[in-house]
């Protein structure tokens, strides 16, 4: 088959990908190119990008993927946040801060005490996490590289800008900043401004679907695609392709897109920014077409992935189908965390902080990693009950279904303790949403696919989609719910 394929590159929390997907009026297939390390580094001055590393791993799957065939076009999306200053020159000022980086704490505190925790959530709507844009950029206000600053690009417009030449800024990642009005759906330059930072150095916004530009002479070079090939713009923000991809037929629906970060939630019209909304630390991020994402960030398989990290380290790893059996068969709500506690956010020991946070809040520790596993996601699926209801709540709605979609979707266990505690039916996968959601506006871009509706019908027509319904003891479920209320 030689019909033309859409190549999105995902970088994700351990690793990047080129994938390559291929569109019809029945079809939506993904291909993996090309897969490379993405390992943060630690510098004495904070936790990095290893951007060169990666940006050369992306010019290697795209030479993977044109030497299968025609390439109609490159997208590109990672997680939100993060970004790289340029100089008046055009070139990159130093490695970029990974946001797992502990610097971001305290400036978060002292914005803060500037300006009112109300005054950013009026405008941004975002969720109160010390590793927003806006704080970010206060730790770096008084760094030498900070003087020479001239543009700021979000990592996907940096790697965009790096394959074309071209500068902007996408808008579904730029709502993650908080320095972005959550009505209008701009950069706020009131904000800004009250912040001290100069407007310029915010580019022109682009909408997912628009051509960014066509690649370098060097790059089509190195790749073999051709010049003209263009770049897309897709939704930048991970979590807004994948949202983009929920496999949801019926409005209403509810969603978790369930990764290294749970993120839960809804698609609304417009922005919720209600001091209750505020309190309950909900955040409105830009999706596809002017919607808003509506959701609460959870810390996610982060922690069962951060566990596995330490046992292997420990040399006492065992495979993930091993783990999950033993968390099957170890005594349910033996132990609950508050995912959310900040303390689990660096990288590192995940067990002991675990037994830290259980021990602060008076429960036994797990005995081995079965007992972990299970704590973890019982967490995460009490957290996703908890985190779910309150949106309907805060947006008046209805729950109905929840979509399960990411890698997490995978995880049986997850899947149907979701489905217990929240007393819902969960419908499960796309585990490649993000993927599936980058292809997809690659797609639309091109005339292949119509608007959200159309391109969720493909993706319900075409992928793989488990279903659980709730079952065993609501009450139990409660009771947990009780006991992680008190814990958090
Ligand atoms: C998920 C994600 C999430 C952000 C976090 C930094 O990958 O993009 O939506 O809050 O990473």
């Amino acid at each position: 088959r030689h019909d033309p394929v859409f190549a999105a590159v995902d970088l994700g929390a351990t690793s990047g990908r080129v994938i390559t997907g291929r569109v019809g009026p029945d079809e939506l297939v993904l291909t993996e190119a090309h897969r490379f390390a993405n390992t943060p580094v630690r510098l004495p001055d904070g936790l990095r990008w290893d951007v060169l590393a990666l940006y050369q791993g992306i010019l290697d799957g795209l030479r993977v993927a044109a030497r299968g065939g025609p390439v109609a076009s490159v997208g590109i999306d990672t997680w939100a946040v993060d970004y790289g200053l340029l100089d008046s020159d055009g070139s990159l000022l130093g490695l970029p801060f990974h946001y797992r980086d502990t610097r971001n704490a305290a400036a978060a505190e002292e914005v803060l005490a500037h300006f009112g925790a109300q005054e950013l959530y009026g405008v941004g709507g975002l969720q109160h996490l010390p590793f927003n844009t806006v704080f970010q950029l206060a730790a770096h206000r008084s760094t030498a590289q900070w003087q020479a600053a001239r543009t700021l690009l979000l990592m996907p417009d940096l790697l965009v800008y790096w394959l074309t030449g071209s500068v902007g800024a996408e808008v579904t990642n730029a709502s993650t900043t908080g320095l972005f009005d959550a009505r209008s759906g701009g950069w706020s330059h009131a904000l800004i401004g009250r912040l001290g930072l100069e407007s310029s150095l915010f580019p022109a916004l682009r909408e997912p679907g628009e051509r960014a530009g066509t690649l370098l002479p060097h790059v089509a070079g190195f790749t073999g695609l051709p010049a003209d090939t263009p770049v897309t713009t897709v939704a930048s923000h991970d979590t807004a392709s994948a949202v983009a991809a929920v496999p949801a037929t019926e409005p209403g629906f509810a969603y978790v897109s369930c990764g290294t970060w749970s993120l839960a939630g809804l698609e609304l019209d417009a922005p919720v920014l209600t001091e209750q909304s505020r309190a309950a630390n909900f955040t409105n991020e830009r999706g596809v077409d002017g919607t808003v994402r509506y959701l609460r960030n959870i810390m996610g398989m982060w922690l069962l992935e951060e566990c596995r990290r330490t046992w292997e380290r420990d040399g006492t790893s065992t495979s993930l189908a091993s783990l999950l059996a033993d968390a099957a068969r170890a005594r349910p709500f033996a132990a609950v965390i508050d995912p959310d506690d900040p303390a689990f956010l660096a990288p590192g020991d995940m067990p002991s902080r675990i037994d830290a946070a259980l021990t602060r809040s008076g429960q036994r520790t797990p005995d081995g990693p079965g007992g972990y596993v299970r704590c973890v996601l019982e967490s995460l699926a009490l957290a996703h009950r908890r985190t779910l209801r309150e949106a309907a709540e805060l947006a008046g709605r209805e729950l109905t279904r929840v979509h399960l979609v990411g890698g997490g979707s995978r995880n049986e266990l997850l899947c149907q303790w979701t489905a217990d505690a929240t007393g819902l039916p969960v419908t499960a996968g796309p585990a490649e949403a993000t993927a599936l959601g980058n292809v997809l506006l690659q797609a639309r871009a091109h005339g292949l696919v119509g608007g959200l509706t159309d391109m969720r019908r493909l993706v319900a027509r075409t992928q793989e989609l488990r279903h659980y319904t709730p079952r065993g003891d609501p009450g139990a479920w409660d009771r947990a719910a009780d006991l992680a209320a008190v814990v958090g």
